[in-house]
């Protein structure tokens, strides 16, 4: 490869990323994901009940202002730890509809057992 090949290269991956980052932009600002917060306290999930619509996409946005938690949703193979002063998050788009059971599945105390909620997704 010559200089100038490696230069032409080179300048072509930097188009392509920038192009890749104008798109990643564009796309970002079609589609609005509705951003629902989630706060995991011991012992529950507040709100302990989600209503979304089939197909729509939302971003989960955890926090835990006590302990480490975790959010479980086991029928969308959907799960993810929440550390106290970071934010989690966790992006889902429903294909189906019903009631589905989340639940904390790091252990966070004498009330853990019974932390969960329902995700309700409607036609
Ligand atoms: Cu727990």
């Amino acid at each position: 490869m010559t200089i100038d090949t490696q230069r032409r290269a080179l300048m072509g991956a930097a188009g392509a990323l920038a192009l890749s980052s104008m798109l990643a932009f564009a796309m970002d600002k079609k589609p609005k994901v509705r951003v629902i917060k989630v706060m995991a306290k011991k012992f529950e999930f507040v709100p302990g009940e989600i209503h979304v619509k089939k197909g729509e996409t939302i971003t989960l946005q955890f926090t835990a202002p006590e302990v480490p938690m975790g959010f479980n949703l086991p029928d969308f193979g959907a799960r993810t730890d929440i550390v106290p002063g970071k934010l989690a998050t966790l992006q889902l788009t429903p294909a189906k509809t019903g009631s589905f059971t989340f639940l904390c599945d790091v252990f966070c105390g004498s009330g853990h057992e019974d932390m969960n909620g329902t995700l309700v997704i409607s036609e």
